[in-house]
């Protein structure tokens, strides 16, 4: 190989690595909604923006959670959010806040993801 073609395997070595950090490594920021008043809904704001903020929500069972998702992008990776652990669904309009309410009603991992399964977050429910 002469240097060029290094450079460009490198390079395309570089891309790879960064895609699967993004796609499937990086959990972006968390969010600990444990500590809520008791008993009404919790809101949770979510920007959808290359991916969810927060990604990662804890929360306890049986706690109604309003996620409030608002995409701000013009990207359409985000322009529909699925949680199909809860068969809802909901199209996100730029800039427009959406609440999807749901009660998870056994701890576990609950994952929310854009329609083509690229952004993904989850709920953590203890
Ligand atoms: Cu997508």
């Amino acid at each position: 190989m002469n240097n060029t073609q290094i450079i460009v395997t490198l390079v395309g070595l570089m891309m790879i690595g960064l895609i699967v950090w993004y796609f499937w490594l990086w959990k972006g920021d968390s969010i600990n909604a444990r500590r809520a008043a008791g008993g009404d809904v919790l809101e949770i704001d979510v920007t959808v923006k290359g991916g969810y903020q927060p990604a990662t929500i804890v929360a306890k069972t049986g706690q109604l959670l309003r996620l409030n998702f608002t995409r701000r992008e013009a990207s359409l990776c985000g322009e529909e959010v699925v949680l199909p652990d809860f068969g809802k669904r909901a199209h996100l309009p730029q800039d427009k806040t959406v609440p999807v309410e749901v009660t998870p009603e056994k701890p576990g991992e609950y994952e929310f993801t854009c329609g083509m399964n690229m952004y993904r977050g989850k709920l953590i429910i203890e």
